[in-house]
């Protein structure tokens, strides 16, 4: 059955493209909404996360002003929520690796970002194209905090542990690091397939860019974890840490990023709408849209 959409009403879809724009068939890029929430260790709302992203995109300009173009001419699809089993956070983890997988795999090459969600569902969708590439996948990862924890309140499923369970199978490049344990700067020494760049480096000058592109190898998944910002650009997440990324240093950074790697797919994860603040969904929705048009424009103009 199809949704009823009132004729003065935008869709219900990801910038609210209409169903040629967003059509399966000719899209270039795909959205996965995740709304999954189980561990998170605060402030709880990250499985509206998706749904309001979606929302906030339908009032997103098309027209995007530093690249010249209209990035959503490349087709963009938007596909149901993924909800996934309440039967613990293991199990979870594992129907979304498989299903992160069939979706990847009949994706054809399309550009899949996926929207949380809490963080613990980069994990496994990081896992599944790992398992699907050839060399090993490397992972950028904004974030105010490492996620290198064994294990936290019991399980190793945790969003605190969610790089962790990444390392087995890819080399991580960790950006705007904040807040951190012992335990996960030990991890981070010890391992040679970990680098991180803390937030402070960040404010010296670009030179942390060229750190991280140095480290970084080739192909990327990016996870972003919008507690990367700042909280004062972004106080709608779980696990605010001041500091961080502004608007326009990040984009700077994503921009070459998808310039000189070969990008296969992000994630941009975390977000806990706050009732009556628009702003920080809209953002999240832009930064989505930013991510896409990197993709398949940020080329054109370098
Ligand atoms: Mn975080």
């Amino acid at each position: 059955m199809r949704a009823l959409v009132l004729p003065w009403e935008l869709p219900h879809t990801f910038l609210g493209l209409d169903e040629e724009a967003s059509a399966f068939s000719s899209a270039k890029s795909l959205i996965l909404p995740v709304p999954y929430e189980s561990t998170t260790s605060w402030g709880g709302g990250t499985q509206a996360g998706p749904g309001a992203i979606v929302e906030a995109s339908r009032y997103v300009e098309l027209w995007d002003q530093e690249l010249e173009g209209d990035s959503s001419t490349v087709g963009i699809h938007t596909l149901p929520a993924l909800v996934l089993t309440r039967a613990g956070a293991e199990a979870a983890m594992e129907e979304l690796e498989g299903a992160y997988g069939e979706i990847f795999d009949s994706a054809g090459g399309r550009f899949p970002v996926m929207l949380g969600g809490e963080h613990s569902i980069s994990a496994p969708a990081i896992r599944a194209v790992a398992a699907r590439h050839e060399p090993r996948l490397n992972v950028l990862q904004l974030d105010a905090h490492a996620d290198l924890r064994g294990s936290y309140e019991g399980t190793p499923a945790s969003h605190a542990s969610a790089m962790r369970r990444v390392l087995e199978v890819a080399d991580v490049v960790g950006v705007g690091i904040r807040g951190i344990s012992q335990e996960e700067v030990e991890v981070a020494e010890a391992e040679s397939g970990v680098t991180l760049i803390y937030a402070d480096e960040m404010w010296e000058d670009d030179g942390w860019m060229d750190r991280a592109l140095e480290a970084l190898g080739d192909p990327v998944y990016i996870t972003f974890d919008v507690d990367f910002l700042d909280p004062s650009l972004m106080p709608s997440t779980g696990t605010p840490e001041p500091g961080g990324g502004d608007w326009y240093r990040t984009l700077r950074f994503l921009r070459r990023v998808f310039r000189e790697r070969n990008v296969l797919a992000c994630d941009v994860v975390e977000l806990a709408p706050v009732p009556g603040m628009p702003a920080p969904n809209f953002l999240a929705a832009k930064l989505v849209y930013k991510l896409i048009g990197y993709r398949f424009h940020g080329h054109d103009h370098a």
